[in-house]
């Protein structure tokens, strides 16, 4: 058989194959450049900015767990301005699209960041979902009100895609997923991480300094493979997938689920190379299921 084809669009966006980096798991993407070509990858998915620099919440930040870690970074970032002036140009070398993710803590920070970065990058991602950040984040994510509101007026603002990165810590995700649609959102991303709580019994502190935080990783999957399901039968938008994703398989069952893209995070902290596995094996299977087109397995699951 000749070779699958990998590409996908995801809101007129062509990227080369289905996967990209889960935000705030790949920093800038130059770490990793001494691994492999970026470029292997549809597209790169950075560090969560805001319009300005934010030092994050203080340490300990990330605590192992079962099959996961809980990250409470706090948004951590030097900056949108810092980004284009010293980080951008080096990514940009890659035959890759770039996807911004943005974060603030009011819509005017929002819009802010919007109009500094856009047209720089191919594509944003707006950060609803941070759970770490007191004001903000993750509170915009949970209301389908306050979804709406923050979508429709980036939206405004923004010259390249938008898409909504939802947080899976909501009762009806679908409903949100249906705010985020009816404000303009181009594409979803989700999801995000789930909040936790790790304690010392010997201390009976929590762990992470910030008590909460966002537990991501293998332990999260089957909520967020579930939730990709319940969004794609609530809207029409490409869903980036993502959710403890480590290998192909994992993948696979995203894009069964009706994921049109998956993105890899804390896999990445466990193998640097576990996003172009992750790649190599999708086609592999498309290879060895005789499926000539990487769109075709897309939202194909068959309810028992
Ligand atoms: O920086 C963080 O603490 C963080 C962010 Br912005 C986010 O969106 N999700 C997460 O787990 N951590």
């Amino acid at each position: 058989m000749t070779k699958p084809n990998m590409s996908v669009e995801i809101a007129g966006v062509k990227w080369n194959n289905p996967v990209t980096t889960a935000s705030g798991t790949f920093g800038f993407g130059k770490e990793y450049a001494e691994y492999f070509d970026l470029g292997e990858l549809g597209a790169v998915c950075l560090k969560s900015l805001s319009a300005v620099p934010r030092l994050g919440n203080p340490s300990p930040r990330i605590a192992e767990t079962n099959y996961g870690i809980l990250n409470s970074v706090g948004l951590q970032n030097p900056g949108a301005e810092y980004f284009l002036e010293n980080e951008l140009e080096e990514i940009r070398k890659y035959d890759t699209k770039i996807i911004a993710n943005i974060c603030g803590s009011t819509v005017e920070d929002y819009i802010a960041v919007t109009k500094i970065l856009q047209d720089k990058v191919d594509m944003l991602e707006l950060n609803i979902s941070c759970p770490n950040v007191k004001e903000g984040g993750m509170a915009f994510g949970t209301n389908k009100d306050m979804v709406y509101d923050i979508t429709s007026r980036v939206k405004e603002a923004a010259k390249v895609p938008l898409i909504v990165k939802l947080s899976p810590n909501v009762t009806d995700i679908a409903e949100i997923a249906a705010s985020a649609e009816s404000g303009g959102a181009d594409a979803l991303s989700l999801i995000n991480t789930l909040l936790g709580m790790r304690i010392d019994i010997k201390t009976r502190r929590p762990i992470l300094k910030n008590n909460m935080g966002g537990l991501s990783g293998p332990a999260v999957k089957p909520v967020a493979v579930r939730m990709v399901y319940q969004v794609r039968q609530a809207v029409k938008l490409p869903i980036i997938g993502m959710g403890g994703i480590s290998t192909s398989d994992d993948a696979i069952e995203f894009m069964m689920a009706g994921a049109n893209a998956v993105a890899v995070g804390t896999a990445g902290f466990v193998d640097p190379y576990a996003w172009v596995n992750v790649k190599n094996g999708i086609e592999q299977f498309l290879i060895e299921n005789n499926i000539s087109d990487v769109n075709d397995i897309v939202g194909t699951v068959e309810l028992n």
